[in-house]
């Protein structure tokens, strides 16, 4: 597969987290929808308010839609603004998780249950005790463990904490200081809360240094993903303003990691995330961009590429302009 896929033409989808269910491939997007909020750093034009997941046999067979799997008005605590989500399985049960602001406009992440991989899926009453920020991505150790990476910037809300607390007017550290990390905790035994105070994710250069605020081009900005390739931990993320996904490697799930490269270069779009998923024996990279919306940074369109790893286990660069 040399060329990306687009997946869904419509309706418009963003943040694919792909995983494997039953020997077929499930996604787990954003919703998005044309909210006529104008476009800011807040991200208050992304305001969506569903979830549908989407299923396939083969990478490029038929994309079916299971349609709405969960809506915001079902959800006790909703304010507003579904946003990225991942989902996770274990014992019988499918769980995803989701950020959503409370009533109060603070993004926490809440988890919603179902039997089956496609939903749809029944929210609990309350959000995750001591979540906050967005974008869970869940990491099954195959150990009996799992793990949830967390955290964006600026209309995520990473920036207003420090040591998980809530700061009274919270910006990015200067330029010269570590950069705020993405977050990780491994979750309680029956998936519903954090069986941990939330980690730093540390992201190190090749001195050993924990990046810095200032440095754009690799600093960790939001859209998480974990996956274990050949032993290794590798932690991809995207880097926001920048619009790359990078990647880093470490040794166990709470890292660090160092530094490692860029896995897709720029798309159409502002935002950039992804998941990186096995199946049947090849890798692929699932992300988005706004082509087929005209560039609106808003109406994103899910699609999926091939990846592909050198021997010593770096990942070959993909042009998201293609
Ligand atoms: O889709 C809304 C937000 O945009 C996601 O949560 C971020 O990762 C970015 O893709």
């Amino acid at each position: 597969m040399k060329e990306p896929r687009y997946l869904v033409n419509d309706p418009y989808t963003a943040d694919p987290s792909a995983h494997v269910f039953n020997g077929k491939i499930y996604i787990y997007p954003s919703h998005d929808i044309e909210s006529g909020i104008p476009e800011n750093d807040n991200g208050d034009h992304f305001d969506m308010r569903d979830y549908h997941v989407f299923s396939m046999e083969s990478i490029d067979g038929e994309v079916v839609d299971h349609g709405v799997v969960l809506d915001v008005k079902n959800i006790a605590w909703a304010g507003r603004q579904l946003w990225a989500p991942d989902a996770a399985f274990k014992n019988g049960k499918y769980y995803l998780y989701f950020p959503l602001k409370d009533k109060n406009d603070i993004f926490k992440i809440g988890v919603a249950i179902s039997d089956k991989p496609e939903g749809p899926f029944i929210p609990q009453e309350n959000p995750i005790k001591g979540s906050y920020s967005i974008d869970p991505a869940i990491l099954d150790n195959g150990d009996g463990k799992f793990y949830m990476y967390f955290g964006g910037l600026w209309g995520g809300q990473l920036q207003r904490y420090r040591n998980n607390k809530a700061m009274e007017c919270g910006a990015e550290p200067a330029d010269n200081e570590p950069a705020l990390c993405a977050k990780v905790a491994a979750l309680s035994d029956d998936m519903l809360e954090f069986s941990e105070e939330p980690k730093d994710v540390v992201i190190i250069d090749e001195s050993g240094a924990p990046l810095k605020a200032g440095d754009h081009d690799r600093r960790y900005f939001e859209g998480p993903w974990m996956h274990k390739y050949k032993g290794k931990y590798y932690f991809s993320y995207s880097t926001g303003n920048t619009h790359k996904l990078c990647y880093a490697i470490g040794e166990s799930p709470y890292g660090p990691f160092e530094y490692k490269g860029v896995i897709l270069t720029p798309v159409v779009g502002w935002t950039t995330h992804h998941s990186i998923c096995e199946f049947k024996g090849k890798w692929y990279l699932f992300y988005h961009d706004s082509k087929p919306s005209g560039g609106k940074t808003w109406l994103r369109s899910i699609k999926v590429i091939e990846l592909n790893y050198n021997e010593d286990g770096t990942i070959n660069t993909i042009d998201g302009m293609i």
